[in-house]
């Protein structure tokens, strides 16, 4: 990335002006500011001191800027920064940066507006040269809210990380974090009058190895542990404060709250001991709706209210399974007392409850979108992260919304389907996907879309260990939403974008900060076309080189150069890789096989019935040699599953190989037994070829079926799942899905 940037400032001139995210007017004017060796800060007013102080340390290090209150104007000899403050300039946390020949005025409507206006000069130093270009800059946010979230219970992250985290917020031009603070894998947060919240429920066992939906799962038995106690919660307030970033603390309930009843099983439904999670998903483990739990919950919101001086505590409320209350009798007898007539009304009586607990302190609640299921006042702002279905529902019944999207702004999910990513939770969201979400639904009016205050990246960290996992995670997915959260319509330009983002990216790797480089990896699109299958190779950077094997190798520069669309009309394994034009370094590894055979697009049910998700099955694409997908594989719920497939003619047949095993990072469930029948007319049915249990184990991850030649139109697959495995989740048995993919067909 630093080579590019090299580049697009060689041969392009206002590419050297790159702010991410894009500011509303910017006119760049000839000229430099050369940054001196001593250089004065001017400030007329006390509250900016520590403003002045962060220019000088953070910023402009290498020089050896004075602070003086003297209010003198820069000169040749004495270049100068001012920095002033006037609300009149625009609304809250707007910016006005002027950088002359030796002077550079900002002035903000408020302290943010300054802070902003730094940041955007800390991107415009060239300190290679050490200048910064003559300018005039106007900003400020299109939405109020520009949040990020953290995951401190799935993995503990220490102080000084949490605080790089922050810069990270603010460098970004972001306001909010959101800390999620507990969960079932962990209490993270110093409770005075609860001390066992820490003392057992921050230390989990174990934690799984791997992905915890594997197959057989394992686990690293070593201990997991931390929590951030008050003092160190007040340090961290004041660090995010400085940096205009305000702190929402989450403390998850009524669900996620295995670590709570760990600590105090008396909060539980149900009396037996209970224990902090070491493997990931959604437990029934609930807190009680019982009278003694809000008076618990009153006293942890007490302390959690005094450390963190913004107006909003999140109280969690996502993902609550209800059946522990279906089985409490102090449950029911609430629910029969207020009449009402589902769990949802339950969930939402507890919400409310809190939401009173946390007015009385002076706070107001934010809540994950499941607390609209129930009935609840608009008082709450909802946190929409199942699509956007909720936010827009809330919006229109007039609660305000942050906008939290599972599908585009979870920063947990794949960024690329190369193979060299890091094993992730699942899911698939490049950069462009976050970069193209508009926090504003077309379904909003323009009164309803008042509500939306803005946006929020959200990052669980069950496959994320450590600083520089997150760092990968989050960059630069949040370069993009800080943009889309900052920055009109109008100034988003995405391949503008890109060329601004590699100069940004660069001074975070200068930083020490990890940046992914999966945008910069070939994406494959692949179409069904005449005589074959056809791929085309693209990257978003338009001047990289693809390079392609056909032999499994991974590519290099003598490899074959990609340059228009491939028609494959046989069974090939291509591997791909990006280059740099310049230094011909390598970007990515997307592996893909590609396979016509005689089932391809061919008509499929599914135990009679049409399934679009069963179009994966004959799509020419096998799932086997990549990172788990749902989206590349049919999932088998049934014991049985009878798959139809009608070829449309006769044809001669004499084999059907079927994959059930992903190549990396996911051990899936096998399935028990697969059978093939083929048919001419749909009535008599022969049966060709089995495969037991220790067939397939032993052809994992694909099972090639053989048989002598026959003649068919209509092929039956029978699928036998019999996996059946103890959920600890649910602590019971439940039944497994198989996934399979492709049915190749020949
Ligand atoms: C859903 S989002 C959760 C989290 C998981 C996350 C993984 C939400 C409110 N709940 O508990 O960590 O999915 O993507």
């Amino acid at each position: 990335m630093v080579e590019s940037t090299a580049n697009n400032r060689k041969s392009d001139k206002v590419a050297a002006v790159a702010i991410i995210p894009a500011p509303q007017k910017l006119q760049v004017m000839a000229g430099y500011f050369a940054i001196p060796t001593q250089l004065s800060v001017n400030i007329d007013n006390p509250s900016l001191d520590w403003l002045a102080q962060y220019l000088v340390t953070e910023i402009f290090k290498s020089t050896q800027p004075s602070i003086d209150t003297e209010n003198s104007p820069g000169t040749k000899e004495n270049p100068a920064i001012k920095l002033l403050l006037d609300d009149s300039i625009g609304k809250k946390e707007a910016y006005r940066l002027t950088v002359s020949a030796w002077q550079i005025t900002i002035i903000g409507s408020d302290y943010p507006g300054i802070f902003y206006a730094i940041q955007s000069l800390r991107q415009l130093i060239d300190w290679q040269s050490r200048s910064i270009p003559q300018l005039v800059i106007f900003d400020e946010p299109v939405y109020a809210y520009r949040g990020m979230h953290l995951d401190v219970s799935r993995h503990f992250f220490p102080v000084e990380f949490v605080k790089r985290y922050i810069d990270l917020i603010a460098r970004h031009k972001m306001n909010a974090f959101h800390w999620h603070l507990t969960d079932d894998q962990g209490w993270r947060i110093e409770i005075k009058q609860f001390p066992r919240l820490t003392e057992t429920g921050s230390t989990r066992a174990q934690t799984v190895v791997g992905h915890t939906s594997d197959s057989a799962v394992e686990f690293d038995r070593q201990v997991h542990a931390g929590f951030y106690t008050q003092e160190q919660i007040r340090e961290i307030v004041e660090y995010a404060t400085r940096r205009s970033v305000t702190i929402i603390p989450e403390i998850d309930v009524p669900g996620h709250a295995a670590a709570i009843l760990a600590a105090y099983p008396e909060y539980a439904c149900i009396d037996r001991p209970y224990e902090v999670q070491s493997r990931f998903g959604i437990f029934t483990d609930v807190l009680c709706t019982r009278e003694s739990t809000f008076d618990f919950l009153e006293g942890v919101l007490s302390e959690v209210a005094a450390l963190f001086p913004g107006e909003y505590i999140h109280i969690g409320g996502d993902e609550v399974k209800k059946q522990q209350w279906q089985q409490c009798s102090e449950c029911r007898a609430l629910m029969q007392e207020n009449a009402y007539q589902d769990f949802n009304q339950l969930h939402s009586h507890f919400v409310k409850r809190v939401e009173d607990i946390a007015a009385k302190l002076g706070k107001r609640i934010i809540g994950w979108d499941e607390v609209l299921d129930g009935d609840i006042d608009n008082t709450t702002t909802i946190m929409s992260w199942r699509g956007t279905e909720g936010g827009i529902k809330a919006a229109q019944n007039g609660h305000s919304v942050i906008m939290t999207p599972v599908e585009a702004l979870y920063f947990d999910f794949y960024q690329s389907t190369s193979l060299d990513e890091p094993l992730a939770i699942h899911g698939l969201t490049p950069l462009k996907k976050v970069y193209d979400f508009d926090p504003r639904p077309a379904a909003l009016d323009a009164d309803e879309e008042q509500f939306i205050l803005g946006a929020q990246g959200n990052v669980w960290t069950e496959y994320m260990s450590n600083g520089a996992a997150v760092e990968t995670m989050v960059l630069p997915r949040m370069s993009a939403l800080a943009e889309v959260l900052w920055s009109k319509k109008d100034n988003r330009k995405w391949q503008d974008f890109l060329n601004r983002l590699d100069v940004f990216s660069s001074q975070l790797i200068v930083d020490g900060y990890r940046v992914s480089e999966a945008d910069l990896k070939p994406i494959a699109q692949l179409a069904i076309v005449a005589g074959g299958i056809e791929l085309s190779l693209s990257t978003p950077r338009p001047y990289f080189e693809i390079r392609y094997t056909v032999d499994g190798r991974t590519p290099d520069l003598t490899s074959l150069l990609y340059s228009a669309p491939l028609l494959f009309t046989k069974r090939t394994q291509l591997t791909a890789s990006a280059f740099h034009p310049v230094t011909g370094k390598r970007y990515g590894l997307e592996k893909i096989t590609l396979a016509p055979h005689k089932a391809l697009a061919k008509s499929i049910t599914v135990n009679g019935q049409t399934d679009k998700a069963a179009t994966t099955l004959v799509n020419g694409m096998l799932a086997t040699d990549r990172i788990f997908q749902y989206h590349e594989w049919f999932a088998i719920e049934q014991e049985t599953s009878l798959l139809l497939i009608d070829l449309g003619v006769s044809a001669t047949l004499s084999s059907v190989d079927i994959g059930y095993q992903a190549g990396q990072y996911r051990r899936l469930y096998l399935p028990t037994s697969i059978e093939v029948s083929v048919s001419q007319d749909e009535n008599d049915w022969y049966c060709v070829a089995k495969a037991g249990q220790q067939d397939i184990v032993l052809a994992s991850p694909r099972s090639v079926l053989e048989f002598d030649a026959v003649t068919a139109r209509y092929l039956k697959i029978e699928i036998v799942n019999h996996n059946i495995d103890y959920s600890e989740e649910q602590r019971e048995e439940i039944a497994m899905p198989v996934y399979i993919d492709e049915i190749l067909v020949n």
